[in-house]
């Protein structure tokens, strides 16, 4: 069986791949085929996003159709940057100017006030038209300055008490046991291989 991984994003795509590794199943990326929808993601939650890329996947490729909308969450910032985490500084920006947008509207605010949480929903939407939904999240900080090189996005500012290390320090393997992404993929399985 097939499943396409309706993602561009090559750091979602890794973490996806690694934690779908053991299914009797063949991934699929947006590079395997001729052409691929870009979708608005204009959707006011993350659960409309993921639907909405899911299931355009699924009308472009006839196949069963995995997407995954995230984001960063910073009750300081009135939860932004949210549904809008891939274009926080601008459209088509880089992790390191999302990170440094961050770093500057928290300016001046104590370790102590910048809590965080990031937020992962996977839809998987079927031919038929039936989509499942689950959702992860995992509360952190965001500390003054970016620790470590590994995973992408906001992770060298996101620190997770209990491992004391940013998201970024983390081998990829923590990180998955432990992220939004893990957890909602986790779900996945549970709901699919539950008798
Ligand atoms: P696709 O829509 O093609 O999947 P995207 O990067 O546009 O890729 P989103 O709209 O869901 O995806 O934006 C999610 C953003 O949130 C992502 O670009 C990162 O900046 C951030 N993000 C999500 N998960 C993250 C993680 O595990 N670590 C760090 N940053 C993360």
């Amino acid at each position: 069986t097939h499943l396409v991984i309706a993602t561009r994003n090559k750091g979602k795509m890794r973490e996806i791949a690694e934690l779908l590794a053991g299914m009797e199943i063949t991934l699929l990326s947006p590079d395997d085929f001729a052409e691929f929808p870009e979708v608005a993601e204009d959707g006011e939650t993350f659960e409309e996003n993921a639907v909405k890329k899911a299931r355009s996947a699924v009308v472009a490729t006839g196949l069963p159709s995995l997407a995954d909308d995230s984001g960063l969450i910073v009750p300081l910032l009135g939860g932004r940057p949210g549904v809008f985490s891939a274009r926080f500084a601008r459209e088509g920006a880089s992790d390191g100017e999302n990170n440094d947008k961050l770093l500057a509207e928290l300016t001046g605010f104590p370790l102590a006030a910048r809590n965080a949480s990031f937020c992962c929903v996977i839809a998987l939407c079927f031919p038929g038209g039936e989509c499942l939904i689950f959702r992860g999240e995992l509360a952190g900080m965001i500390l003054d300055q970016p620790h470590g090189n590994g995973g992408f996005g906001y992770d060298p500012l996101f620190y997770v008490a209990d491992q004391g290390k940013t998201l970024a320090e983390l081998p990829s393997e923590v990180k998955n046991r432990i992220s939004h992404r893990g957890k909602a993929l986790a779900e996945l399985k549970k709901y699919l291989f539950s008798p």
